[in-house]
């Protein structure tokens, strides 16, 4: 059976390509959504992809991914420094969970160097922009 895989982008990430592209590059989530779909289809699995501006709803869909889906890719945009509903919500869950961010988080001010997600990841990858979320899909590659 298609391993289906669950992508969530958080806050502000739908305005990707229009500003700061010295940060995070040129790309749109439309573009790196188009690249995630035709990657999956050559590792044999499935990809849905959303975004939203809203931590409730974001907590929804990781309280939805316990059905039906292998693993989650998350990229919480600024909820990744902030939110201890998005973490309670990914510990309710028993698929791989990989952090990615377009940005190395880790060059960057102080207050995006702690994230409440890696330590409930399985990993974190960052500081590749939007080849980031291919790497992440990798790791799910059918055995
Ligand atoms: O590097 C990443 O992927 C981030 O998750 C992006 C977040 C930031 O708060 C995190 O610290 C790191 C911000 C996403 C906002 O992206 C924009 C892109 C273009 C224009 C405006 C915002």
């Amino acid at each position: 059976m298609t391993q289906k895989i669950l992508i969530l982008n958080g806050p502000n990430l739908n305005l990707l390509g229009t500003r700061e592209p010295e940060i995070y590059g040129k790309e749109t989530l439309a573009d790196i959504e188009k690249q995630c779909k035709a990657l999956a289809k050559t590792l044999k699995l499935e990809v849905d992809f959303r975004q939203s501006n809203h931590e409730g709803e974001l907590v929804e869909w990781i309280q939805e991914a316990r059905k039906g889906f292998g693993g989650l890719i998350i990229n919480a945009g600024a909820y990744t420094h902030t939110s201890v509903a998005l973490r309670d919500a990914l510990l309710a869950l028993q698929i791989p969970i990989v952090e990615v961010h377009l940005s190395n988080l880790f060059k960057r001010e102080e207050f995006r160097h702690h994230s409440y997600i890696s330590a409930v990841a399985k990993g974190l990858i960052c500081g590749f922009g939007g080849q980031g979320y291919k790497l992440a899909l990798e790791t799910f590659k059918a055995k």
